[in-house]
């Protein structure tokens, strides 16, 4: 009897494990973002969103067009058709094309109504000059 229960612990133990597998597998460890100009700007790139940890995403951008001064560079809920204006969360300005951040959100959270967008510059920020949906 107590031999029998034990085989059936190890059993759904080797399952779990191996569905464990398969789910780490399949779930997207990076993406990438297309980023299109706005506003009749000449910006257009991409980000690439890799998982930092379960809870961090590692956020790159390649902007080309992009000026050698600061642009501000933020994650907004919502789409670039619909875009919340308060960011969600801050990136590290553009700089010559340029942006490096590591943003406190799971790369699942972030693939879930979100969407990366680019302003002319801190004076100018009303002035959207690229965008990509995050989305898989
Ligand atoms: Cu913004």
């Amino acid at each position: 009897m107590a031999v029998t229960i034990q085989r059936l612990v190890s059993i759904a133990v080797a399952v779990f494990v191996v569905i464990g597998g398969v789910a780490a597998v399949r779930a997207a460890d990076s993406m990438t973002v297309k980023l299109e100009p706005q506003n009749n700007s000449t910006e257009s790139g991409s980000a690439t969103l890799t998982k930092s940890g379960d809870q961090q995403t590692k956020v790159v951008l390649n902007v080309e067009g992009a000026p050698s001064t600061q642009q501000p560079v933020h994650i907004h809920k919502g789409t670039c058709d619909k875009l919340d204006p308060k960011p969600a969360y801050p990136l590290s300005p553009v700089v010559g094309g340029k942006s490096e951040t590591t943003v406190n959100a799971s790369l699942d959270d972030l693939t879930h109504g979100y969407a990366i967008n680019g302003h002319k510059s801190a004076q100018e920020a009303k002035t959207y000059v690229f965008c990509g949906n995050i989305k898989e």
